[in-house]
């Protein structure tokens, strides 16, 4: 038995109430990530949580192919002189980047950073490529690792010192309003992946302390995570033409006049992974639509002495039937007593169970347990595969409406400080703001917790802000926040 093998073996896992404890406990029982690697804040994938890490890709691939976005690559490493050209840009992430300073024994003639983003990697490409209004609109993204030196406390999938799975898209557009647009066409890809992974998430505006370096502003998403504290899981940034002007990307328009072109990009990390096993996740182990569970059905032949080999052949017949409409099944055989098997399969998160005995075989049904409701179904044989089928058509959005319900429940319209500090911890409060920075930040201050951003939805009333006392239609999310 292997080193990982023997200490799973020794972990129960904690009730999700003890949510940090938890989660630590899935990353590995789970079989997502070992966290053992000795460099903190790296980790690396089990074969099992790259499984989920790699359909959960597909999915974002596909949506970002689907609307006219292409695939590209560009290199880790980024000269110090690109780097340092974006004042703001700088500013944002200079205590963040590991640098290589040698080749070898030799000194470097100029100093490499591991990007913590690419924005300086691919704009000096950018003045290279665009030239005309007719270039328009650019849409690439590259799915890369990236390196943060975080000095918060790293975590599995949360924060992390090397981010393995980024997703940074790049667009360039000829006026700033065409780069708005993409910013919503961006929220909205983001929100249909996010409802792909059965993941509800809010939407705001970021206060400008907390946009993207370099940007004009920021729209983030952010779920609310089962201890109450939010997790940004994406973010999509309006650039406007603050790198055109610094890389020097201009286009020449229809009357043949050069222009700053304008951008946007928006970004995916790990996170999306984080808050899906999180929200969905429960007591017994990992829950996951069927569309990212590696093994979407587990089938247990439960043997005595009688029968076995029918009830062998039984399970191979249903096996067969499910691979055959492209369900992914594994028939656990194994020595292990059927309660041990039950706990295993749920832990993975396999979206259903099938068992079958002799008994089963006289009756000519199986038993079918649903993962996330625990339900039971006594299902004759030969109508399995439709059972399954119909079982994982609805399995995610029913993911989804729980969540949304839940979400829901969290969020708490507030109309003074101490009623937003009494429901921090539980979710999110909402409470008016004049929208002055210097309000915004007492506020922080005062209720030790963070603004996530003015929300999406349109506010008809009016209110005061708890600071300064003024009339404001303007509602805030205020969170603790990751
Ligand atoms: N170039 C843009 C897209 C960018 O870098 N934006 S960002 O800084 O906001 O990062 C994009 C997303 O990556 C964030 O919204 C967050 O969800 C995630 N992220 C940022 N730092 C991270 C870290 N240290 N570990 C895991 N995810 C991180
Ligand atoms: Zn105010």
């Amino acid at each position: 038995m292997s080193e990982s093998d023997k200490s799973s073996k020794e972990m129960t896992l904690p009730p999700k109430s003890s949510f940090g404890d938890w989660f630590n406990s899935i990353i590995e029982l789970g079989k997502i990530m070992d966290v053992r690697y000795p460099v903190k804040g790296l980790y690396v994938w089990y074969p099992f949580g790259f499984g989920i890490r790699k359909r959960v890709y597909n999915v974002l691939r596909e949506l970002l192919d689907n609307t006219g976005h292409e695939e590209v690559m560009f290199p880790l490493l980024i000269p110090e002189t690109e780097f340092m050209k974006e004042a703001e840009h700088i500013k944002g992430f200079e205590d963040e980047v590991y640098w290589v300073t040698k080749g070898g024994l030799s000194p470097l003639d100029i100093n490499l950073a591991l990007r913590p983003t690419s924005e300086t990697a691919i704009y000096p490409m950018y003045k290279l490529w665009i030239r005309s209004h007719t270039d328009f609109p650019v849409l690439l993204y590259q799915v890369v690792n990236t390196f943060r030196y975080e000095t918060k406390a790293t975590r599995p999938l949360i924060r992390l010192r090397e981010i393995t799975s980024f997703k940074e898209a790049h667009t360039v557009h000829a006026t700033w309003d065409d780069a708005e647009k993409q910013v919503d066409r961006a929220v909205d890809i983001y929100i249909q992946f996010f409802k792909r992974l059965g993941v509800p998430v809010l939407i705001s505006k970021r206060p400008d302390w907390d946009k993207f370096p370099g940007g004009d502003y920021t729209i983030a998403l952010d779920v609310i995570m089962p201890d109450g504290k939010t997790l940004q899981v994406g973010t999509c940034h309006h650039l406007g033409i603050n790198f055109a002007k610094t890389f020097d990307i201009k286009y020449e328009d229809v009357d043949g006049n050069q222009q700053y072109a304008n951008q946007t990009c928006y970004g995916i990390s790990e996170r999306c992974i984080a808050s899906l096993i999180s929200v969905h996740g429960d007591d017994k182990g990992l829950v996951l639509p069927p569309e990212f569970a590696p093994v979407q059905v587990v089938i247990i032949p439960i043997l005595f002495k009688k029968n076995s080999e029918e009830v062998l052949n039984a399970c191979k017949k249903i096996s067969d039937d499910l691979k055959s409409i492209g369900i992914r099944v594994e028939t656990d055989a194994s020595d292990l007593r059927p309660g041990a098997k039950y706990y295993k399969w749920e832990m993975k998160g396999a979206c259903a169970r099938i068992e079958i005995g002799p008994r089963d075989i006289e009756n000519k049904t199986a038993v079918v347990v649903r993962r996330d409701t625990g339900e039971k179904s006594f299902v004759p044989l030969d109508d399995v595969t439709v059972f399954i089928s119909n079982m994982f058509e609805n399995f995610c959005n029913d993911l989804y409406e729980k969540a949304e319900i839940e979400m829901n429940e969290r969020i708490f319209s507030c109309t003074d400080l101490k009623e937003v500090s009494s429901k921090l911890g539980k979710g999110v409060a909402t409470i008016y703001w004049c929208g002055s920075e210097d309000c915004g930040k007492e506020m922080e201050d005062r209720i030790d917790a963070g603004i996530l951003g003015i929300p999406n939805i349109d506010n008809v009333t009016t209110g005061n802000c708890p600071i300064c006392g003024n009339s404001t239609d303007k509602i805030v999310y205020v969170a603790k926040k990751y």
